[in-house]
């Protein structure tokens, strides 16, 4: 290693003092203006571990679902995987370490992790569409060139297109091609062999309306679309040409606010699914025939995809195990539809894709997703060579079908990560095959209500847990707060965990009902701000104007009806125009706090994104938008 030369460069990428970073549930994530140096010295990273793995490794430059102002780092494993637990604490101390210490740590990695400094090294990298992503992208190159690593620049790709191609390289093409084009032909040639085989179709419909959070998916679907445009027509919005990238729209979004994102238009029934900010994600939901939106999440696509996979691997009659693994998120009910329903083993891990792939590994077939919409199902060397082996020999034409379908779902999957583009062809396929709408595939079971919130606390390391993250062991007290709040509630159940991405605690509830979800939220996230040092302003109750304003729609001149969705009911009403023209929404047998009605501001009587809503009860003016 030329250390006066790493010194000399790394003075062109100069840590900010006293900034301290860690590698959390998805590499470095924070502001894009202090990642200049962590970038660089990921470069550096990236060097020293594919010359210790012998393999080529990736760098991916994104920040997901965050803020477009924000950034991120995080380096991919030989054969896809996130990086191993042991280089994230190296990749801490590297990012840490202040200039003039930078040598010393980058020697002390090199011995600790024993690498062969005379080994090769290659790194591929890729970015997403954030306007710092171009110039953060160049200190990584800088980091891998200072070593002496050669590299490989894809530029914009989708995080799990990163995933593949580290995978193909690392297994000489066996996995696929290397290049955007390999990724396109593979998945779209499983894809349109498997729809071959849809002989009805309960949704004649094969079109897909696709949020693309204004990120890099929109890039890349959009190239794509034409490689199975027979199987499937996807309708893009949100794509970048306009909007914010994650702004109100995106999976985050839908996820977590359980609405539809802004920029897409939904009519009743119509199957619509949204991407996260860099196509790692993905979600899918309607609106029925009330107006009603629904949510079809992570949980709801991996009870699809099992249930799909269970008759193939009946019918080819090999004992093949299959396993489906969750986190503490995943919907209770889902949890029950697996278990009691399907009859699949399901096993709960601490959040974090890497958690549960290192789990998905320990079966033949190995089905995981989190609820946000992130997940995969991985097929073990065994199983996929039993698979293509069955798919040729078997005589019986049905029990060929089944491996010959297998055969093709196994290339449809992206195995290295959760891939937004491939779960959603998965997702189309399997609909297709089975002749199923998305409302019959929702009516798979019934979400039971629940309430995600976050808690602002002076240090969130303050709190740590237990049993996959459902227990808090820290602070003392706190668990014994949760435990007794659940009892009030029934059906219900409630666990916080710091974050591993963003500086705050988070607090999910369910229960029998939203309102009472929402109270058990309310009340944990009280107890964790007394008992874990909360900061800021204390956690309201679930019918503040604040929490109410969130679930406001856009209100513009091109709607001639608009929708206010409460806990209770929904509201549609068709404001009439002009200078005073108002909509009263009153409903008599809710709360008279809920009673509200909204006016538009402008002058002018134009429709304008601003509403004023009068709480009858309270009396208070709150003006959103
Ligand atoms: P944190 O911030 O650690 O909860 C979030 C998601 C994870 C995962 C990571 C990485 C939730 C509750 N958490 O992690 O599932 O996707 O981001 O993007 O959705
Ligand atoms: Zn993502």
């Amino acid at each position: 290693m030329d250390l006066d030369a790493v010194t000399k460069q790394s003075a062109l990428h100069a840590k900010p003092d006293g900034l301290t970073l860690q590698y959390g549930t998805a590499g470095f994530r924070t502001k894009a203006e202090h990642l200049d140096h962590v970038m660089f010295r990921m470069g550096l990273l990236a060097v020293l571990r594919s010359k210790q793995t012998k393999s080529t490794i990736g760098v991916m430059v994104t920040a997901s679902h965050n803020p477009e102002e924000d950034n991120g780092v995080k380096l991919v494993d030989p054969l896809g995987e996130m990086l191993a637990p042991s280089w994230e604490d190296h990749a801490t101390c590297l990012a840490n370490a202040e200039e003039q210490d930078l040598p010393r740590v980058l020697v002390d990695i090199g011995e600790k992790a024993a690498v062969n400094l005379h080994q090769d090294a290659f790194v591929v990298i890729g970015r997403d569409t954030r306007p710092s992503s171009e110039k953060l992208s160049q200190s990584v190159i800088d980091g891998v060139t200072v070593l002496g690593g050669q590299f490989h620049d894809y530029g914009l790709l989708t995080t799990p297109q990163l995933h593949y191609m580290v995978y193909c390289r690392n297994t000489s093409g066996q996995y696929g091609k290397a290049t955007i084009e390999g990724y396109y032909q593979k998945l779209s040639a499983a894809f349109v062999e498997l729809t071959k085989q849809a002989s009805c179709s309960g949704d004649d419909q094969r079109t897909l309306k696709v949020d693309c959070a204004n990120g890099i998916g929109a890039l890349k679907l959009r190239e794509m679309k034409h490689y199975f445009s027979q199987g499937l027509s996807v309708q893009l919005f949100n794509d970048g040409t306009k909007g914010k990238l994650n702004h109100l729209c995106g999976a985050d979004f839908v996820k977590s606010h359980q609405k539809p994102p802004q920029g897409i238009e939904m009519k009743s029934h119509e199957r619509c699914c949204s991407f996260d900010g860099d196509a790692d994600r993905i979600v899918y939901y309607y609106h029925d025939a009330d107006g009603q939106f629904h949510l079809v999440d992570g949980d709801k696509i991996a009870a699809l995809i099992s249930s799909f996979l269970k008759e193939p691997l009946l019918e080819i009659g090999d004992s093949l195990s299959l396993g489906v693994v969750q986190t503490a998120y995943a919907n209770g009910s889902s949890t029950r539809y697996l278990e009691e329903v399907m009859k699949v083993p399901v096993y709960c891990t601490k959040t974090g894709v890497k958690h549960l792939h290192h789990k998905a590994q320990e079966f033949d077939i190995g089905v995981y997703f989190e609820a946000n919409g992130h997940g995969t199902v991985l097929f073990s060397k065994a199983a996929e060579m039993k698979i293509k082996q069955l798919a040729k020999e078997l005589e019986e034409d049905k029990k060929r079908k089944a491996a010959k379908m297998l055969e093709n779902v196994i290339d449809l999957f992206n195995q290295a990560t959760g891939d937004a583009i491939s779960d959603m062809l998965v997702i189309e396929a399997i609909l297709a095959l089975k002749g199923l709408t998305v409302q019959q595939w929702d009516a798979l079971y019934t979400d039971l209500p629940n309430r995600q919130l976050k808690v602002k606390v002076a240090d969130r390391q303050v709190i740590s847990t237990t049993d996959a993250e459902r227990q808090a062991v820290k602070p003392p007290g706190l668990q014994e707060a949760i435990n007794e709040l659940v009892k009030k509630y029934r059906l219900s159940r409630a666990f916080v965990r710091p974050s591993g991405t963003e500086d705050i605690v988070r607090v999910y509830a369910e229960a029998d009902s939203q309102e009472n979800a929402d109270s058990l939220a309310y009340e944990v996230s009280l107890a964790v701000f007394q008992l874990a040092g909360g900061i800021g302003e204390r956690p309201q109750p679930a019918e503040s104007p604040e929490q109410f304003l969130d679930d406001l729609p856009l209100f513009s001149e091109h709607h001639q009806e608009f929708r206010v969705v409460t806990m209770e009911a929904v509201y549609t009403c068709t404001p009439s125009r002009g200078r005073d023209a108002r909509a009263t929404l009153t409903r008599k047998d809710v709360r008279p706090r809920l009673q509200l009605f909204i006016t538009p501001l402008s002058e002018e009587g134009m429709w304008e994104k601003r509403v004023v809503i009068h709480y009858q009860a309270s009396d208070r003016e709150v003006t959103a938008f």
